[in-house]
């Protein structure tokens, strides 16, 4: 399958700038967004369309023809309060009354294992558990899963959300290992949830094909992702880089590593 347009939202962020390139494939034309002046000029079959998710305007323009969009902008770590919820809960209303309104069919959305983090290490978790967000972050992503769910149920918009564990070149630390998600594995997810034929909403975990998991993708098999790749080939060099973990520290018990215990909690 190869759409006419594709929109690419927070391109000129971590995970965006790794898309940017590869979405171009599936696409004649790839739309990028980014807030401000991030997004540097436009390449053969690329169009830019810089908007900041809470700018309601700037948002409608920049679904304008697209098929479907790929949403990976927004706040990606705990913040203060009022970042995540002008990027992750109004942007997240913006977008998806601007898909209503554009009549766009599919989002695929880049939720995060943050909605589930206060699940324990020793716990294997599926998309049907009942979340358990670790933060006002994962809290954020809870709503743009719900919001998902609701334009589904309502307005036929069909979104995959990803629950997407760690993706970068390779893990960072211990816990990484049973979160991480390759970029060519990212890749094969997102086209995965932009083509499976039926989607609805769907919920799915980002992860490689790692040795050792907490999460369990059994109700996501209708969207035909096999990872390729896996944690496994890092491990000697990364046990051997973090040595002794604290076993009383919240953040190597519970699967949100430090989200568990960083946030905008406001001062007592
Ligand atoms: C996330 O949701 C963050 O966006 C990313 O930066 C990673 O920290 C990831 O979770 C993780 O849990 O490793």
């Amino acid at each position: 399958i190869r759409f006419k347009r594709l929109l690419l939202t927070g391109a000129a962020g971590n995970l965006g700038r790794e898309l940017r390139p590869r979405l171009k494939a599936y696409c004649d034309t790839l739309r990028l967004s980014a807030r401000g002046d991030t997004l540097g000029v436009a390449g053969p079959g690329e169009e830019l369309a810089p908007a900041d998710l809470a700018d309601k305007a700037a948002v409608f323009a920049a679904l304008e023809g697209v098929e479907a969009v790929v949403h990976m902008g927004g706040v990606s770590t705990e913040q203060t309060w009022e970042a995540i919820r002008d990027g992750n809960i109004t942007g997240m209303v913006n977008l998806y009354e601007a898909a209503r309104h554009h009549g766009t069919r599919r989002i695929v959305f880049a939720s995060s294992n943050h909605v589930t983090g206060f699940y324990r290490q020793d716990q294997v978790v599926s998309p049907r558990d009942p979340v358990r967000p670790d933060g006002f972050y994962g809290l954020s992503k809870c709503f743009g899963e719900n919001l998902a769910q609701l334009y589904w149920d309502r307005f036929g918009i069909e979104t995959v959300s990803v629950r997407i564990g760690s993706s970068f070149a390779a893990p960072k630390d211990r816990r990484m290992l049973a979160t991480w998600m390759s970029f060519d594995d990212t890749e094969r997810l997102i086209v995965a949830a932009l083509t499976a034929p039926v989607v609805g909403h769907s919920i799915v975990y980002g992860m490689s094909d790692n040795a050792t998991t907490w999460w369990d993708n059994t109700p996501a098999r209708h969207l035909g992702y096999r990872p390729q790749d896996s944690s496994e080939v890092f491990r000697a060099e990364v046990e051997a880089r973090q040595q002794a973990l604290d076993r009383d520290d919240p953040a190597v018990i519970y699967q949100g590593g430090a989200f568990v215990r960083t946030g905008p909690f406001f001062e007592s």
